[in-house]
């Protein structure tokens, strides 16, 4: 049974908390074993990751078949089928645009003391891709990590794979070619993030890493954050839906199962202002567990995560959605900007009956990478910025450095820092002898 609370609960704030404070993953008990892995690719190289590819992902690996070839590309294009490649192309044409908009610019002026000052944007050089193998291997994850480091202007970007038993999922192949990944290998796990990391013989190294993976993946992108940057390590998904009693109860059972299915630990947070109502979207959601293909994975992450909870009118939603901070937020409602005001905290919002939160997952065009586990309090979905960073642009000429120079002086006296304050000062002396 999903956990059922009502605003007028006396114990209300304390089953709140229980639902946002859920047991994470420890990461603690593998880090000894992810660090050994990393010492193994930084000493071995692509002997490694030969190494722990037969070990994990059962074949061999050798300089010939690491990289996948142009041939192989190819040969997934021909595979997936007309309607695949062009709902690809549509996604990622619909991604690219937004992502453009969230190109930053520039800035450079003189300030009242004379100095120029702004900032200028660059792309990061090169960025490691980690896509999932198995189940969990999205081609619209590829499209999400992907693109946004395109747009960005990042020239190289590697993606790396597990292909357990050497099996490779055409479509995440064809979604790596139409976003516009340069290489791609065939290894995954902690071995994979090394290599990026470090750089092997046959993969040189990143700047920068994204994209989920495994417990052991994110515990290597804890170790080797420093040395190459890393976006937020994701947790798994959360929707919640808040909705009046007029929406159709088998939407919104469809809308909470769309997250439940990714994983056991998913979570779907239910708000609605009618009892009655909420238990016709329970028993919706029976129906449509019965024959569903992910019956057990969603199932277990609705019974064990999932809550409904009852409020006396939708306005006292958003002090709750605050608390939670979810990654998704649909406001099945006739006026979702009413509520959307008093919601400072969500990864993305989903407007009105007819914006079912899998429309973001995959073609809507915002990001589908978004924080989770209450992150959203401090954070914000991937984008264009994250392949980017800035650089601050400083100038004086004699005339602003003798206005702003001598109180910098005066500073580094302070901090008892002689040259610092001396390459301010000889100037200003010489400006002294010879005014201009
Ligand atoms: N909802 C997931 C992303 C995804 N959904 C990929 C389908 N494919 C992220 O929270
Ligand atoms: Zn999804």
């Amino acid at each position: 049974m999903p956990a059922l609370l009502n605003i007028n609960d006396k114990d209300f704030d304390a089953k709140l908390a229980r639902l946002t404070h859920r047991q994470s993953e420890n990461l603690s008990d593998i880090s000894g074993d992810v660090a050994n892995i990393i010492a193994d690719v930084r000493r071995d190289g692509d002997k490694a990751l030969y190494y722990f590819t037969q070990k994990f992902d059962g074949f061999t690996l050798n300089d010939d078949n690491l990289r996948v070839s142009q041939s192989e590309i190819d040969d997934a294009l021909n595979k997936v089928s007309d309607d695949q490649l062009s709902a690809l192309k549509m996604a990622a044409n619909r991604i690219a645009a937004y992502h453009e908009r969230q190109r930053p610019d520039d800035a450079l002026w003189v300030d009242d003391d004379g100095v120029t000052l702004g900032w200028r944007w660059g792309a990061v050089d090169a960025v490691g891709i980690y896509v999932p193998g198995g189940k969990a291997s999205y081609p619209s994850s590829v499209l999400m990590n992907a693109i946004p480091a395109k747009v960005a202007g990042v020239p190289r970007i590697a993606m790396v794979v597990p292909t357990p038993n050497n099996v490779m999922n055409p479509l995440v192949l064809a979604a790596a070619h139409i976003s516009g990944v340069s290489e791609i290998f065939r290894i995954g796990g902690a071995h994979a993030v090394a290599a990026l990391a470090y750089g092997t013989k046959n993969i040189t190294a990143v700047d920068k890493i994204v994209g989920p993976g495994n417990a052991f993946v994110a515990e290597a992108k804890r170790q080797i954050f420093g040395r190459v940057g890393i976006d937020t390590i994701a947790g798994p998904s959360e929707i919640l839906v808040v909705s009046d009693d007029k929406n159709n109860p088998s939407w919104i059972a469809a809308d909470l199962l769309s997250q439940s299915e990714h994983d056991p630990d998913a979570q779907s947070i239910f708000i609605t202002d009618n009892g009655d109502y909420a238990n016709h979207v329970c028993r919706a959601i029976e129906e449509q567990l019965n024959g569903h293909s992910r019956a057990d994975i969603a199932r277990t992450a609705w019974e064990n995560n999932g809550s409904v909870i009852i409020v006396n009118k939708l306005d006292e939603a958003p002090q709750i959605i605050n608390k939670i901070a979810p990654e998704h937020l649909e406001l099945a409602v006739d006026n979702p900007e009413s509520l959307m005001e008093n919601i400072r905290h969500a990864g993305a919002i989903f407007m009105g009956r007819h914006s079912p939160e899998a429309i973001g997952d995959y073609i809507a065009g915002p990001n589908h990478v978004l924080p989770t586990s209450g992150v959203a309090r401090f954070a914000s979905g991937l984008s264009t910025l994250d392949f980017m960073k800035r650089t601050s642009i400083i100038g004086c000429n004699a005339e602003s450095l003798a206005n702003i120079g001598p109180a910098a002086d005066i500073l580094a006296q302070g901090e008892g820092l002689e040259s610092h304050g001396r390459s301010i000062s000889i100037r200003l002396e010489q400006l002294n002898e010879s005014p201009k």
